[in-house]
């Protein structure tokens, strides 16, 4: 009877940048907090918890994590899809967060406890041309990191993916989207050339990571793959849209170069191909667009059997709550690759007290029970939505395609 649900709210607020934040509220007074943002169409998941979640949340269990998980996802009949997933997420991460509280414990130590000390993050180092994105990655060298994504503007692109206009990276930066202008031939030249000069400067110790975000062809994905081979990335990400994930065949048949993908991928079934005929190295499905822990968790255990490891997305849209949760799954599981880890603002921090810290090129979760991070309601009424939506990007003839 304590752990009844008498109180559940959908708490939308945009400290810098939107975030939707479920909160649900026991009987006893235990409260889990779960993310639920869905970047540029965030009001779409607040709408399916307020409306079609919540009230079904009232009087149940919190500790049946999960019947709560087979009925969201069962019980609504229409399956899958961002917008459900991250419903279902966010009551998945509030609940195993009232659990901890509970338990007085914090999440690792439910999953399982301990694996390693701290996550492997890499950080997004960016420059408009070559020589500023390799002063980037030295600075991420310096901070202590151990991995460092690089991203360089492509020369006659005016907005190429992953080059920040100035203060952070964030894309979703304008109401309708900014329409942004891609070529493939130019980003084929750019890259090779970028890793060549990062392994000059910075030498063969540190992690380096690329993303492709979705823009080539498999054959043209096959083509940088092989041309980056002697610069040895950590990975190449997103190297072509994974829809088509016979795609993946190509590229592995001609390069070593390893493969992550899954960032906008929501359920196990997305992945199932890729993982089960080794098609990719990592992961990147996350805890709030692939239904939670109880979800993710099913997920790296079916990876495991193939080699392959976790890299959980973590660019800013992925609240401090989401980062706290992946984080005790990081520090738990046994197939962990790499972090992504992106800075929120202070304006974001203060919304969500946590006590994750970075040392060392590593994340470390404290021993909150719990995840570890929580909302301040009163901080977050003072940051109202503000509607943002990703860039696209067109070609040079002016026909879509993919940002
Ligand atoms: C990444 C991602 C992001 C996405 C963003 C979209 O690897 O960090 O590609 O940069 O574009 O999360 O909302
Ligand atoms: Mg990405």
């Amino acid at each position: 009877r304590d752990r009844e649900i008498v109180d559940a709210k959908v708490i939308v607020t945009s400290p810098g940048r939107n975030f939707v934040t479920l909160k649900i509220t026991t009987r006893s007074g235990v409260h889990g907090i779960g993310d639920a943002t869905l970047n540029g169409r965030e009001l779409a998941v607040a709408s399916y918890l307020q409306d079609h979640v919540l009230p079904n949340l009232i009087g149940r269990d919190a500790g049946r994590i999960e019947d709560m998980w087979q009925f969201l996802y069962r019980g609504a009949y229409w399956r899958r899809g961002p917008v459900t997933m991250s419903a279902i997420a966010a009551v998945d991460v509030a609940l195993w967060d009232i659990l901890g509280k509970m338990a007085d414990m914090p999440l690792y130590q439910l999953l399982g406890g301990r694996s390693r000390e701290g996550a492997l993050v890499y950080g997004h180092a960016n420059g408009r041309d070559i020589a500023e994105a390799s002063d980037a990655v030295g600075r991420f060298i310096e901070q202590g990191f151990l991995a460092v994504r690089a991203q360089c503007g492509v020369p006659g692109v005016k907005k190429a993916y992953g080059i920040s206009s100035g203060k952070g990276y964030e894309p979703a930066e304008s109401e309708l989207p900014a329409e942004t202008v891609w070529n493939t031939a130019r980003y084929l030249d750019v890259v090779p050339q970028l890793f060549a000069r990062l392994r000059a400067d910075h030498g063969p110790q540190v992690e380096l990571l690329h993303d492709v975000h979705h823009r080539l062809s498999p054959i043209e994905a096959a083509r940088l793959a092989r041309s980056v081979e002697p610069y040895r990335l950590f990975w190449l990400e997103d190297a072509t849209p994974a829809e088509n994930q016979k795609g993946f065949e190509l590229i592995r048949q001609h390069s070593v170069t390893a493969l992550a993908v899954g960032e906008v991928f929501n359920s196990i079934w997305d992945c199932k191909h890729l993982i089960e005929n080794q098609l990719i190295d990592y992961i990147r499905t996350t805890i709030v667009h692939g239904g939670g822990i109880t979800h993710l968790r099913r997920l790296a255990d079916f990876a495991a059997l193939h080699q392959v490891r976790t890299g959980f997305h973590g660019a800013t849209d992925l609240s401090p709550v989401t980062m706290g949760a992946a984080l005790h799954f990081d520090t738990w599981v046994p197939n962990f690759g790499i972090q992504e880890y992106m800075f929120h603002t202070d304006e974001t921090d203060a919304v969500f007290p946590h006590d994750y810290v970075l040392r060392g090129g590593r994340l470390h979760v404290g021993d909150t029970p719990g995840h570890g991070v929580d909302i301040d309601e009163a901080l977050a009424a003072k940051y109202p939505y503000a509607p943002k939506q990703l860039p696209v990007a067109r070609l040079e003839d002016g026909a879509m395609w993919d940002w």
